[in-house]
């Protein structure tokens, strides 16, 4: 069996190790091949006349990318990555790579994003790059150990869809047999249905689909939710839970995630401090308006310049309270008192938004009344309206974007780097 390259150390004695070939300097009578699997990099020593005739005729087939099995003996080295060496005893070429390569991997040449998605197989084994999906698979990992430790169960919800959830646009239509459907926008609908089915908490992570026009550094047409619904719950109760969630992913990350971490030159990993601030809607836009001088109204959306110049200003996580139920979704649940305002929130990183969510509207009546409000047609949406006639309890909850999280975790420049196959307005391979 092979041992991870992060684990060959010079107390091995003798070790098997597979990988793809980093680099190869020939330096006349040695050799030195770096060797690299997901976990790091291990250099390999060839002493030309020293090593089997074998070992040196496969070495001559071998280039960079190529994929190699090496058994052979460890020694300490102070020069070499990690400390160590390996001197081969064997080596074989499990498949050869050819030349030139559409993308450097060793990062000596510098790509544009295009050209790296283009190649983005060989983009990810770039040690940098993988870090990130590494790190990515503990953040959804770190997600779902604590929503489980919390009492949630996780389901899954259709992809394919009647209704729109968000609103009548952003959809993507799909040909679905003789009738008309969509790709859907949120499990929003199906979490709440699930609330009426009695499961009290449930959480899903999957794909959503957004039919964006346009193409933003924090925008995709597939993006991946972190969803979550409570029963029994109000906004503030699914707000504490949203902000601890943070701050144990963050948690885990810098406990299980330093070497990657220091692949991304990450030195500093400060965890965010609960409880985040609350900032009203109308205290925020005075913020922005003070900020931009651009006058931003009651009733306005916050959009990327205001949001910038707030996030400024607050300098940590935040969320933004007590929006105008006129541009929240019906869902939202109006304050008895103010039903102006509704218990919807927004969390923000400094950077972009990263969540939505609300306490939901529970009473048929005046769901259907919101409905109708927002110049929707109830009867389009009988099967959720349905539940709420059947003992809908009072429910809560919040949807959070998974890539923008890791994005703003890691200082991520573009949201495309936070995916491995990206969707855009204009990339739909690979
Ligand atoms: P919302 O539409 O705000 O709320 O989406 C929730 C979060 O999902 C992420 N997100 C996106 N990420 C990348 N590209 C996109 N095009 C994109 N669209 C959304 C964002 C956003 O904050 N049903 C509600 C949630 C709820 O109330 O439970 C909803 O979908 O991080």
């Amino acid at each position: 069996m092979h041992s991870p390259i992060k684990e060959v150390n010079p107390q091995s004695e003798s070790v098997e190790i597979v990988g793809w070939v980093h680099e190869i300097r020939d330096l006349g009578g040695l050799l030195f091949c770096l060797v690299r699997d997901r976990t790091g990099i291990l250099q390999v020593t060839i002493p030309k006349k020293k090593v089997s005739p074998i070992v040196q005729e496969v070495m001559k087939g071998v280039t960079r990318e190529s994929v190699v099995r090496i058994r052979g003996t460890v020694k300490a080295i102070e020069k070499a990555p990690g400390g160590r060496e390996l001197i081969p005893d064997n080596v074989e070429l499990l498949n050869s790579c050819e030349t030139p390569l559409p993308l450097d991997v060793v990062e000596k040449v510098s790509a544009d994003l295009d050209t790296r998605l283009d190649a983005r197989f060989l983009d990810i084994r770039k040690p940098r790059v993988t870090s990130i999906f590494l790190i990515r698979s503990a953040m959804m990992d770190a997600v779902q150990v604590y929503l489980f430790s919390r009492g949630f169960i996780h389901c899954t919800t259709p992809k394919i869809v009647a209704a729109a959830t968000e609103g009548g646009t952003e959809l993507f239509p799909i040909a679905y047999f003789e009738k008309e459907a969509f790709l859907n926008q949120s499990p929003q609908l199906y979490k709440q249905m699930m609330m009426a089915a009695g499961m009290e908490k449930v959480f899903e992570i999957g794909p959503i689909f957004r039919a964006e026009e346009h193409n933003t550094t924090k925008h995709l047409n597939e993006a991946t939710s972190i969803d979550v619904e409570v029963s029994f719950a109000d906004h503030r109760d699914v707000m504490a839970l949203l902000e601890s969630l943070i701050v144990h992913v963050y948690g885990q990350i810098r406990e299980q995630c330093s070497d990657q971490l220091a692949a991304l030159n990450i030195e500093e990993f400060p965890i965010p401090r609960i409880p985040f601030p609350r900032i009203p809607y109308e205290e925020a836009i005075g913020i922005a308006t003070a900020k931009t001088n651009e006058k931003i109204s009651f009733g306005d959306d916050i959009g990327t310049t205001a949001e910038k110049a707030i996030g400024d200003e607050i300098g940590e996580h935040y969320f933004i309270v007590d929006w105008p139920t006129a541009i929240k979704p019906y869902y939202a649940m109006p304050y008895e008192d103010q039903p102006h305002l509704c218990r919807a929130f927004d969390l923000m990183h400094p950077r972009m938004e990263l969540a939505s969510g609300a306490q939901r509207v529970h009473q048929y009546a005046l769901l259907v009344e919101q409905i109708r409000a927002k110049g929707l047609a109830p009867e389009g949406f009988e099967f959720y309206l349905n539940p709420f006639r059947y003992g809908m309890p009072p429910h809560a909850g919040w949807g959070l974007g998974a890539e923008r999280l890791l994005m703003t975790m890691l200082g991520l420049n573009n949201i495309r780097e936070a995916v491995l196959f990206p969707r855009d307005r204009h990339r739909l391979v690979p």
